[in-house]
């Protein structure tokens, strides 16, 4: 049986484009919807998302911003769900995009027989509705989303309980794919294989413990940047399902 199991991909940053031009945006409208005068531009917004969770993010801002407690408990989960009617509106404006060499990857690990996975801080309602529309023909064994862990990352909540639905009773055989620091310490923390594909928010964000980093999935025609490859895989920039699998036959478990 081959070493590589499962893949649990985060969603937000990782399989998608979504924080710049879509989380930061749905947040900024809830605000205004609620006339509030609150706005996170692009380079604050960096800063907010070491809070993961939106509810989680907007409740430590409320706070930083003198909101007593008793508000933001009123405030933050109703902002938070007006956020998610807006986020799905973008979603479904097509304001959302894949990264580049996504669909190639799933692809080739679905043909090779491993099963794929979701493992998100985000809440189901749009991440299924997301995954439905920007991934049609992907089919998910197991997703973990915000609605169903009281913990966040850099908690291991999520993956601990995707490894467990996936019938993985102990980490080898899954490599966790992230984009942030919060994500590769709960990859961590829950015993798996973490390879961190950074983008623009997170390239500078402590990947202490990742197995590898890029700086994107890549394509034959447009390999990423390799920015750490502590286990020598050779990557060539082109995440592919073979390197995934030496990664977990070469990493000590
Ligand atoms: C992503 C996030 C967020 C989203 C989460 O975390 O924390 O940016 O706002 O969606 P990660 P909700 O990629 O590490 O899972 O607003 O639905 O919580
Ligand atoms: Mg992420």
């Amino acid at each position: 049986m081959s070493p590589l199991r499962a893949v649990i991909f985060d969603v937000d940053g990782t399989l998608v484009d979504s924080e710049r031009h879509g989380h930061r945006v749905a947040f900024n409208r809830a605000f205004e919807a609620f006339d509030l005068p609150y706005r996170w531009d692009e380079d604050t917004y960096g800063e907010l998302l070491h809070t993961t969770g939106g509810q989680r993010r907007i409740d430590g801002y409320l706070a930083g911003q003198g909101v007593d407690e008793a508000e933001r408990a009123r405030l933050a989960p109703a902002l938070h769900a007006r956020k998610t009617e807006i986020l799905e509106e973008l979603v479904d404006g097509g304001r959302i995009e894949v990264r580049p060499g996504v669909a190639r990857l799933l692809d080739e690990l679905a043909g090779e027989g491993v099963a794929l996975a979701v493992g998100t801080t985000g809440s189901r309602r749009w991440v299924e509705r997301l995954l439905r529309r920007m991934l049609p023909d992907v089919s998910w064994t197991v997703m973990v989303t915000g609605d169903d862990v009281t913990e966040r990352k850099p908690h291991p909540e999520v993956f601990s309980v995707a490894l467990e639905r996936l019938g993985l009773d102990g980490p080898p055989g899954a490599v966790v794919v992230e984009d942030s620091g919060e994500g590769v310490a709960a990859a961590r923390a829950a015993g798996t294989c973490c390879v961190v594909v950074v983008n623009g928010y997170t390239a500078d964000h402590d990947l202490a413990g990742a197995d590898l980093v890029v700086a994107g999935f890549g394509e034959p025609d447009a390999p990423a940047g390799v920015v750490d490859d502590p286990h020598a895989t050779g990557c060539d920039g082109i995440l592919t399902a073979g390197l995934l699998r030496m990664l977990v036959e070469r990493r000590p478990q």
